[in-house]
């Protein structure tokens, strides 16, 4: 099929799907890859494409393809394998990247992982591969719920989320995101060596817990600071309940003590708004029925200027991305728009022409440039 034919194909599914006025974006497939996780710019706008089983891609803007060697070891199972991929701040000089994956270990076991490299662009490699981080314990028998996105703030600081494993859901005394001795169910603040980050809210307590900024989430598939500089996630919900929360440090969002979802057996999980102890923080935003999010980002380009500031969420089950307006002072936050695509999107970026890059999820997922609609 050429690319005018499959244009026209997708544009007419997502307008005919929602039935609404013609989107304002233009929507022009890239390149396929298999089961794409995550996509990252280059400065020289090429990107870097994770493939959940394990591989690396280097693609131009025209969809040229090269594999780029190196990549770790993963254990590609369920929900896991090759995770999300990110540059230092100071690439353009050091050439350092972080990627994230699902590490094997012992006895079955498994667990996030997040390595630090060097990119070689003369040879596609990534060379020198470490990793400084891990999700502890590592667990068996629960391929879900890995999360590892990575995300660098302005002053170097390294953040990356992990997900509870999906264990102790009913035990909320024991899981993982209500307790200090691991890092499952938390988003974790670290230096660019993986060590915990100065200043951390439970530093005084050591260990483990000295890497903790947040607790209690479930599945932070996304996380993105707002332009100014406020931190936020989004992560999925058992059923029903999806969650878009604002982060301060030392925060627990309540997983799971609370959810505006249930548990998929049908047991009930008290509503955020049920809470009268004042220890955990509700979401902004939470959707039910959910929108599966996998990735989070804030838009600041100019190509999309009345979006700019708003926050775009790519969705899985719902297969569309969704717009939404944040009030960054009050952290009020709503759903503004949902774009039906047609397939699940695993993840959006926002390039450095401004325009929107989304990855479809599955094999044969596609990069799909977004681009104003004149
Ligand atoms: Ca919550
Ligand atoms: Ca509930």
């Amino acid at each position: 099929m050429n690319k005018l034919l499959a244009l026209a194909l997708g544009l007419g599914l997502a307008v005919a799907a929602h039935g609404q006025e013609p989107y304002p974006f233009i929507s022009t497939p890239i390149a396929e890859f298999n089961e794409p996780w995550a996509h990252e710019f280059l400065p020289d706008g090429r990107l870097l494409v994770t493939e959940k089983s394990g591989t690396i891609q280097l693609v131009t803007q025209d969809g040229k393809k090269t594999e780029i060697t190196g990549a770790p070891k993963v254990a590609y199972a369920g929900q896991g394998g090759l995770g999300d991929i990110k540059l230092h701040p100071d690439f353009a000089n050091n050439r350092v990247v972080y990627i994230s994956f699902v590490e094997p270990g012992d006895n079955e076991t498994s667990g996030a992982a997040l390595a630090k490299g060097t990119l070689n662009l003369d040879k596609n490699a990534v060379e020198g591969l470490e990793v400084i981080w891990r999700a502890l314990p590592k667990l068996a028998g629960s391929n879900i719920h890995f999360s590892h996105r990575i995300l660098f703030d302005n002053e170097g600081h390294l953040f990356v989320s992990a997900g509870e494993r999906n264990n102790n859901a009913e035990n909320p005394d024991n899981a993982p995101g209500q307790k200090l001795d691991n890092n499952l169910g938390k988003i974790l603040r670290l230096d660019d060596n993986g060590k915990p980050a100065a200043g951390n809210p439970f530093a005084s307590q050591g260990g483990i817990a000295a890497e903790v900024w947040s607790m209690g989430h479930r599945n932070p598939l996304g996380i993105a600071f707002d332009p100014s500089g406020q931190l936020w996630n989004i992560e999925m919900a058992p059923r029903g309940g999806d969650e878009l929360n604002q982060v301060h440090a030392g925060e627990n969002f309540g997983y799971p003590y609370l959810s505006n979802g249930n548990h998929y057996n049908g047991k009930i999980i008290p509503d955020h708004d049920t809470d009268t102890s004042g220890k955990y923080v509700a979401p902004k935003a939470w959707w039910n029925p959910v929108i599966s999010p996998s990735s989070l980002i804030f838009y600041t380009g100019d190509q999309f200027a009345d979006w700019k500031g708003n926050a775009f969420i790519s969705g899985l089950s719902s297969m569309s991305i969704v717009r939404v307006i944040v009030n960054a002072q009050t952290g009020a936050a709503a759903e503004a728009q949902r774009f039906v695509m047609g397939k699940r999107i695993r993840g959006i970026e926002q390039g450095p022409d401004g325009n929107l890059w989304v990855i479809e999820d599955g094999a044969g997922g596609r990069l799909l440039k977004l681009t104003p609609r004149k």
